[in-house]
């Protein structure tokens, strides 16, 4: 008797948390970019939200993959989620294909999402830049599919870099259009986006983004780059010739070699600027690698491990997926309801 008072207590509560929802694509070598502006903060915020994290790779096809790196790809990302410290015992952890729902919802979204809102999107705009050789349908339609993983599981928050805002501003306006049209069906969702390490910049050129797509690779650092790439990347990366670790506007390099080692120190870029003030910048480079290498070894070696352990990959994945599709396909039901579908009898 006590016992199940205190099962529907912890039931009740897992019911009253929060959703939280977010993804990453398998479609190359995840960066300290990611782990930065999306996995560092999953970890804090699954301890207060009930969370979703999903390996999104529907998305991944919309640039050309290889299918065996494909297939790579996602138990490396799914081992490094887990290497991370994502807990497939508080939170739900899956992937994309496994439930179909998600394609299912985004053909219904489609329909209420106008041609010129998927062209003004950059992301796309960028995308046709770098593959004008396969400007395909799914390419554009990419933020339907976004807002499909979204809607599908009533999420209230989003924890995503700053890259993806547009995308979560399309979610919304996707959300409340069904929402005023069929009635309320959907939670309108709210980004989260971190104050700080939310667009790590590339070591290579500080103007633009740190990305795994980027075919220069001293531009980004892998979450599996050996401790010897790691010193080497840094030493390599681009900074200004006044010598002094400073934040500032007219200083993006180094103010973005700052936040990177902010974020893997474990303190504020203040405290960051204090601790340098009178180095120069090689003082400060290999101690950036120092604080980078402490974090990403456990790490990388957890990750090895978990990916000899292919029994265990699959249960988690199995049981993700099964959560997940239970949610997904409740909330397609009442779309598919509201817009006058008949049901499978
Ligand atoms: P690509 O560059 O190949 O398109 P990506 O590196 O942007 O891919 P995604 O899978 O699209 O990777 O992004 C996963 C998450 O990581 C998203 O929340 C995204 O905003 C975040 N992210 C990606 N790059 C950065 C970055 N440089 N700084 C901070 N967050 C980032
Ligand atoms: N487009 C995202 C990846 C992504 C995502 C999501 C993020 C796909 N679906 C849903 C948050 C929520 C990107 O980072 N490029």
């Amino acid at each position: 008797m006590a016992e199940k008072t205190v099962l529907n207590q912890t039931e009740e509560k897992q019911e009253k948390k929060k959703v939280l929802f977010s993804g990453i694509q398998p479609s190359g070598k995840i960066t300290i970019g990611n782990y930065v502006g999306a996995i560092k903060n999953w970890l804090t915020l699954q301890e207060d939200y009930d969370s979703i994290f999903c390996i999104v790779d529907l998305h991944a096809i919309t640039v050309a993959q290889e299918p065996s790196e494909l297939r790579a790809n996602t138990w490396n990302l799914l081992a490094l989620y887990l290497a991370c410290g994502l807990n497939p015992e508080k939170s739900t952890i899956f992937v994309q294909s496994h439930v179909p729902c998600h394609a299912e919802l985004a053909w219904a979204l489609n329909t209420v999402t106008y041609v010129g809102e998927l062209n003004r999107m950059t992301q796309f705009k960028d995308k046709c830049a770098r593959h004008a050789d396969n400007i395909n349908m799914g390419l554009m339609d990419y933020p339907v599919l976004m807002a499909s993983d979204i809607l599908l599981y009533q999420t209230d928050l989003v924890p995503v870099g700053a890259d993806q805002k547009q995308h979560l501003e399309l979610s919304r306006d996707i959300a409340q259009r069904f929402n005023s049209r069929y009635g309320t069906t959907f939670v309108v969702p709210e980004p989260y986006i971190a104050k700080h390490g939310s667009r790590i910049m590339s070591l290579q050129d500080a103007g633009a983004k740190m990305s795994k797509s980027d075919e220069n690779e001293n531009a980004f650092i892998s979450m599996t780059d050996t401790p010897d790439e790691i010193r080497r990347k840094f030493k390599r990366a681009v900074t200004d010739s006044d010598t002094r670790v400073r934040f500032g506007d007219d200083k993006p390099e180094i103010s973005n070699l700052l936040t990177i080692y902010s974020a893997f120190a474990g303190c504020t870029v203040q405290e960051a600027e204090k601790e340098f003030e009178g180095a120069g910048y090689g003082v400060f480079k290999p101690r950036i690698a120092d604080a980078v290498i402490a974090v990403l070894e456990p790490i990388q070696k957890e990750q090895k491990r978990l990916l000899a352990d292919k029994a265990y990959l699959n249960t988690v994945l199995a049981e993700g997926a099964e959560k997940a599709y239970y949610r997904a396909r409740r909330t397609l039901t009442k779309v598919y309801k509201k817009l006058g579908f008949v049901p499978r009898a």
